[in-house]
């Protein structure tokens, strides 16, 4: 069955964090965030899987669905909601054997070949990016822009996440252009408050869907 994802989609970078992620996370959950992936580059496996149970075992009860980024085996030891994999991670299909089909499994793309390679998977989502310049991921592929986005929307019925760059006065038009989802990472972590930041671009993303549905 086709996932119906929640319009803002946090990545939890622990690069950009600057409190303890837990407590991150949670002041999230509580600013209505009900999708967020942790991210962690520099960890070992043993940190990664130690962060991951936490989060995995502070949101899920709480409804709030929670991915671990690269990491099928760690997602489904810790009984994340499912795992993010890119290109140079295990493949999509191979996601999908360890996970099991209960588990979401969502695939970053960078260009149209890849992406329809995974449209042609069993993932769940396919995330597109980057959309905007970014900073946060080291050696980012070519910005791919807004009319990528209105470009794959027409090729999959999967949900499409637009990921890289995205803040809070380019969130709506993104929706607009085809997205289910924005993925956003350093415009929330950084931002003063972030779950302030997080409940503005929820009520705005509301605003978009409607916008979009007249
Ligand atoms: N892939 C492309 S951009 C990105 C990833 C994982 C991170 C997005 O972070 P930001 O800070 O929202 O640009
Ligand atoms: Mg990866």
């Amino acid at each position: 069955m086709r996932l119906v994802l929640p319009r803002l989609y946090v990545i939890l970078d622990a690069a950009l964090l600057t409190v303890p992620e837990a407590d991150c996370a949670q002041k999230l959950a509580d600013a209505g965030v009900r999708l967020l992936q942790c991210r962690n580059k520099a960890a070992s496996s043993r940190e990664l899987f130690e962060s991951s149970r936490r989060l995995s075992s502070l949101l899920v009860p709480q409804g709030v669905s929670f991915l671990v980024n690269d990491r099928a085996d760690v997602a489904s030891v810790v009984e994340a909601t499912g795992v993010h994999v890119g290109q140079e991670d295990l493949s999509a299909t191979a996601a999908r054997q360890v996970m099991g089909t209960g588990k979401w499994v969502g695939v970053s793309t960078h260009n149209l070949e890849q992406f329809e390679r995974a449209a042609a998977t069993s993932a769940d989502y396919i995330a597109v990016g980057p959309v905007f310049c970014t900073s946060t991921k080291t050696s980012p592929d070519p910005v791919v822009g807004i009319d990528f986005i209105r470009r794959v929307r027409t090729l999959t019925n999967k949900p499409v996440v637009a990921i890289g760059g995205i803040t809070v006065d380019r969130a709506a038009e993104v929706i607009r252009a085809g997205a289910d989802s924005v993925a956003v990472a350093s415009d929330i972590l950084r931002a003063p408050d972030p779950g302030r930041r997080a409940r503005q671009y929820i009520e705005l993303l509301e605003a978009a869907n409607h916008a979009a549905a007249v």
